[in-house]
């Protein structure tokens, strides 16, 4: 609970802290030049709002009996002025429903005064509903307010005119009550009409028939009462919803950076690369199994050949099985290169979607999207387009092959030699046909294993690099999870 000024300076410095990683710096610069002059001067202020040319600035001189304030038909009022009434400050405000930046500096305003006068004018907005909302929120806000009716049709005092219009204004309080749960509405403001104009002429040529039928002084003194009755507590209250405001902005700008796609976006392209990685095992692996098909038939085949030598039969086999394999590579080089184009198309239709918007400059913190989109993930595409080259490279060396061919021809020969040493020629031919299967599937699995280690190493290294940009992400994620939890913190203080 917030008790005394230095608890104030104290929440100031946590949440400026915070807000120099999130807000923009004028928007601190203002937040820190409230809280300071709070603490300098802890008593409240009253606020002239509602919406424009209904007789705000009037209100102000008629209050003085002078002119100090602009008047006019025009928005004549467009920033806040600052006026010393008995004491107190009283803001005149641009008001609202003018234009967004005089909207801006009205709510602005409100936000840091403690006591409300609201002026209505009894020719145009006794029915507006926005009017009787913007009430409402001041009425949810506990802050004290004081309704005025300025008489500009000129009704007179007492009469059925004014007690129909004063009702008017009372049902529309009801209503407007209701809709936002607020109990007892018409206990919680009270309701003056007053001419504002007649008052202020009243006052300067000195007519008190005139300033008493202007109402005006009733209005005096219960601005009077209620600004002597107000105190501490309505300016704690207005500074401790300043200060949630604040802060709530703050949220808001920390939600949209947690929530930004980015993470999810990386995910998905994670997910896109494990399913290509995926397909191209499978279909590499079917190609081959195809291709090897009848393969061991054939071996068999030259081994029972009548007509030919050893040394024959063992160059046939080198012949074909050198033939079925480098056919073997052509085609995997083909997979890869539609795969390649496949990818290609994936990832820049990826990059088009994921294009980060450019809505996202409220903070000075370092924001994930630029650096992963302009920077990183480009040159992630560029390593994964340049992934199949890399497998070229591999497999296209055919040595390693070579190798490989020559130890399963030799193994199936000296088994072949031995037994037709022995002239056992059933069990031979029994023993060729598996030794031929077998061997075959030890190629099959050797060419399949080969192309899924390339695949695999060269996608390992781009999905890692994406990885720990997406784990990157999800720590920056709890940095500001971090500041987000402070910042609860605070407003848990305030309440
Ligand atoms: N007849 C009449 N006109 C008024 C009264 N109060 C204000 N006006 C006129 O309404 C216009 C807007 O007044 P102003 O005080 O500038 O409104 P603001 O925009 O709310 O500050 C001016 O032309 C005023 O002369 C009033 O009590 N009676
Ligand atoms: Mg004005």
């Amino acid at each position: 609970m917030i008790n005394d000024k230095n608890d104030y300076r104290k929440i100031k410095d946590e949440v400026t802290q915070v807000a120099q990683k999130v807000c923009e710096s004028s928007e601190i610069e203002k937040f820190i030049s409230h809280i300071d002059s709070k603490i300098r001067d802890f008593r409240q202020t009253m606020i002239i709002y509602g919406e424009y040319n209904t007789g705000k600035s009037t209100l102000i001189n008629a209050l003085f009996g002078k002119e100090v304030a602009k008047m006019g038909d025009a928005p004549e009022t467009k920033e806040v002025h600052e006026y010393l009434y008995n004491g107190y400050t009283i803001f005149d405000t641009p008001g609202i429903n003018v234009d967004n930046k005089d909207d801006l500096v009205t709510k602005e305003q409100l936000e840091k005064s403690e006591i409300v006068l609201f002026v209505i004018s009894t020719d145009g907005s006794l029915e507006v509903e926005f009017v009787y909302e913007k009430i409402g929120e001041v009425v949810k806000a506990k802050k004290p307010i004081i309704l005025v009716l300025n008489n500009k049709n000129g009704i007179n005092p007492n009469s059925l005119q004014e007690r129909q219009i004063i009702n008017k204004v009372y049902l529309n309080l009801e209503r407007i009550g209701k809709l936002n749960d607020i109990e007892e509405i018409e206990n919680k403001i009270s309701v003056y009409i007053v001419n504002a104009k007649e008052a202020l002429k009243a006052k300067i040529e000195n007519k008190h028939r005139l300033l008493s039928d202007s109402q005006i002084l009733g209005l005096e003194s219960a601005i009077d009462d209620c600004l002597t009755k107000s105190g501490h507590k309505e300016v704690v209250n207005a500074l401790n919803q300043y200060i949630r405001n604040f802060i709530n902005n703050m949220l808001e700008t920390l939600d949209n950076k947690i929530d930004n796609k980015e993470s999810n976006q990386i995910e998905t392209l994670i997910t896109l690369l494990k399913k290509q990685q995926e397909s191209l095992n499978i279909e590499l692996e079917k190609m081959v199994n195809n291709e090897l098909v009848g393969a061991d038939s054939r071996i068999l085949e030259i081994l029972l050949s009548q007509q030919s030598s050893i040394e024959s039969k063992k160059s046939d086999i080198e012949k074909y099985l050198n033939a079925k394999v480098s056919n073997i590579n052509e085609k995997a080089i083909n997979i890869m290169k539609i795969a390649e184009r496949e990818l290609r198309t994936k990832t820049d239709e990826f990059l088009e979607f994921s294009t980060p918007n450019a809505t996202t400059n409220l903070a000075n913190i370092e924001a994930p999207s630029s650096d992963i989109f302009d920077e990183i993930l480009p040159k992630i595409i560029e390593q994964v387009k340049a992934f199949i080259p890399t497998i070229i490279n591999e497999i296209g060396g055919k040595a390693g092959w070579t190798q490989t061919l020559i130890l399963i021809v030799s193994a199936i020969l000296d088994m072949f030699n031995s037994y037709q040493k022995e002239e056992r020629q059933k069990t031979m031919q029994l023993e060729a046909r598996s030794k031929s299967q077998s061997e075959i599937n030890k190629l099959k699995e050797q060419l399949i294993n080969g192309y899924k280690n390339c695949i695999k190493i060269t996608f390992d290294g781009t999905i890692d690099k994406i990885d720990n940009k997406a784990k990157q992400l999800k720590s920056d994620n709890s940095e500001l999870l971090e500041m987000k939890n402070k910042l609860f913190a605070i407003i848990d203080r305030l309440s």
